[in-house]
């Protein structure tokens, strides 16, 4: 069992969904998806309490820690496939759907930020010889949605440089395949993020509303006040939004902005609480984030269920 005081490098984190997929074969197939440009495995895992090949189910699409430095996203990924697997809470979320999660998308940007650079943010990629004195691509503007329009940089050495073409980085092309493959039936996205309590939908690239946008701001309230019921008060309440309005800067080529654009009705960015430093969530409070944020997960589930 993985531990919920601590933070964990990406040997611990791998190790648990490796065993995970070991000790649940029945319920838990691991994808090595492919290889990162250090090396290291890009691993999600697709649960099913049937075949998730029969491809009769909704499916629920939660990606983690595509940005570096958001630490406190891991645990909550790994929460979900704790309560999903080892502990189920919700017996009709398990058997109703099909769950693919994604703990973490950016291992090699991960281990950066824990050994090295604690603000690290983007992947680790030198996408080509120039780019050797600026490594990486924020995954984040790396999505073929307006590609490289707003609130992007093509200067290798930003935090928020796009990278050469859309899906450069084998992180995002990876995501890019999830949804690409269960498309007809994916009923919500969510990728995680940190910090700033917030649940955040399309259209990103402009603060336009999608024409689900009433969908998409109502399951946004239920998930939020689901999380309420479980939060502390220690943190703000989550706003719920459009996310180039509730953030105040638009940006193109984020995954949520994409995965509504191939046809994922319910498409979320959550920023999860942070810590009194930014990004640094304090360890004490990993398990109550872990937990409150399944809360908002299950709720976002069962709406999208319904609706799909
Ligand atoms: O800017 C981002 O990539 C996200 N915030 S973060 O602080 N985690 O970097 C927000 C993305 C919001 N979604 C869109 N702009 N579509
Ligand atoms: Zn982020």
């Amino acid at each position: 069992r993985l531990s919920y005081t601590s933070y964990h490098d990406w040997p611990v984190i791998e190790e648990y969904i490796d065993g995970i997929a070991h000790r649940y074969p029945d319920l838990v197939k691991l994808v090595n998806a492919a290889r990162t440009f250090e090396g290291r495995n890009l691993k999600y895992l697709k649960i099913s309490t049937t075949n998730f090949e029969d491809a009769s189910k909704p499916v629920v699409v939660v990606d983690a820690a595509i940005h570096a430095r958001e630490w406190a996203t891991i645990p909550v990924a790994t929460w979900a496939i704790r309560k999903l697997v080892e502990d189920v809470t919700e017996p009709d979320l398990l058997n109703n759907f099909d769950w693919v999660i994604f703990p973490v998308a950016n291992p090699d940007g991960y281990t950066f930020s824990l050994n090295t650079q604690r603000f690290w943010r983007k992947t680790r990629s030198i996408v080509s010889p120039n780019t050797k004195r600026c490594p990486g691509v924020d995954g984040n503007r790396n999505y073929d949605f307006h590609w490289n329009t707003v609130g992007t940089s093509t200067n290798p050495c930003a935090e928020n440089y796009g990278g050469p073409k859309a899906f450069s980085e084998i992180e995002t092309r990876i995501v890019r395949d999830i949804l690409d493959e269960h498309l007809s039936r994916i009923s919500l996205y969510l990728t995680i993020h940190s910090h700033g309590s917030m649940i955040l939908y399309p259209w990103g690239h402009d603060g336009s509303l999608s024409h689900h946008a009433l969908g998409l701001h109502t399951v946004g309230i239920e998930m939020a006040d689901a999380i309420h019921t479980k939060a502390l008060s220690h943190f703000p309440r989550y706003v719920v939004g459009n996310a180039a309005l509730v953030l105040r800067y638009a940006a193109s080529g984020a995954s949520e902005d994409y995965a509504h654009s191939v046809g994922v009705p319910l498409s979320y960015t959550y920023e999860l609480p942070g810590g009194g430093r930014g990004f640094f969530l304090d360890p004490i409070y990993i398990k109550q984030v872990a937990t409150e944020t399944w809360e908002g997960i299950v709720a976002g589930a069962s709406k999208s269920g319904i609706l799909f």
